[in-house]
């Protein structure tokens, strides 16, 4: 017999009983790790910050794109969070500092008609996110990961950080946020996985 979503899950929660944290913190199917994987698809882009910039546009009153000085001139924000990767691995309690999205998109004034996000990597890579979802405490664009900036495998120097989705939804190389009068799907959407990819209820692919 082969290796199961169950028997991985009771690993995890195996896991964390042992580490005396709440075994609900891990989802079915994940085991928990203390290192951090790297996936990402193609090379990571070459930036340089002088020219870089984050936009934010599409169904918003106020479309707007932020240098690096002004971003970091916002308020900064440091959270501790758990992570899901689809690929099974859960990392627990990793802290990241950066800007909520939430202020991003305030200061965009979405239109009543925005529905979605669209994230959009340097490199093409993207993932679609409701806006809804963007709301929460804990979802930033990051740049900096247990205090010490983003290293290039994992997105510098920023990234979109979803704790409560699946970790492709987190987008590294973030330079645009589209907010989109409809849902449209990003890259691993459009490849297979899960349009909405809640680690909780194990939504990894459509099929
Ligand atoms: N731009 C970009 N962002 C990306 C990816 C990618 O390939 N390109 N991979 C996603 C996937 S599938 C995962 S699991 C996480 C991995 O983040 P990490 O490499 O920092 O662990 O980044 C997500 N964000
Ligand atoms: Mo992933």
């Amino acid at each position: 017999m082969g290796i199961t979503s169950k028997m991985i899950g009771e690993r995890g929660r195996r896991q964390a009983d042992k580490l005396g944290v709440d075994p609900g913190r891990v989802p079915p199917g994940q085991y928990l790790t203390e290192r951090f994987p790297v996936l990402t698809v193609g090379r990571n882009p070459k930036v340089d910050l002088e020219s870089w910039s984050l936009s934010i546009w599409g169904e918003v009153e106020n479309p707007f794109a932020l240098r690096w000085g002004e971003l970091m001139a916002m308020e900064q924000v440091t959270v501790t969070t758990d992570i899901h990767c689809v690929t099974r691995w859960s990392k627990l309690d990793t802290t990241w500092t950066g800007v909520r999205v939430r202020d991003l998109l305030a200061r965009a004034g979405v239109k009543p008609t925005g529905t979605h996000v669209m994230a959009h990597s340097d490199g093409g890579y993207t993932t679609n996110v409701p806006i809804e979802a963007l709301m929460a405490d804990d979802v930033l664009v990051a740049h900096t990961y247990d205090g010490e900036p983003l290293e290039p495998d994992h997105g510098a120097p920023l990234r979109l950080l979803v704790p409560s989705r699946y970790f492709w939804k987190s987008a590294k190389f973030l330079r645009q946020l589209e907010v989109m009068p409809e849902d449209r799907q990003g890259f691993w959407e459009l490849n297979g996985y899960h349009n909405d990819a809640d680690p909780f209820t194990e939504q990894r692919h459509w099929f």
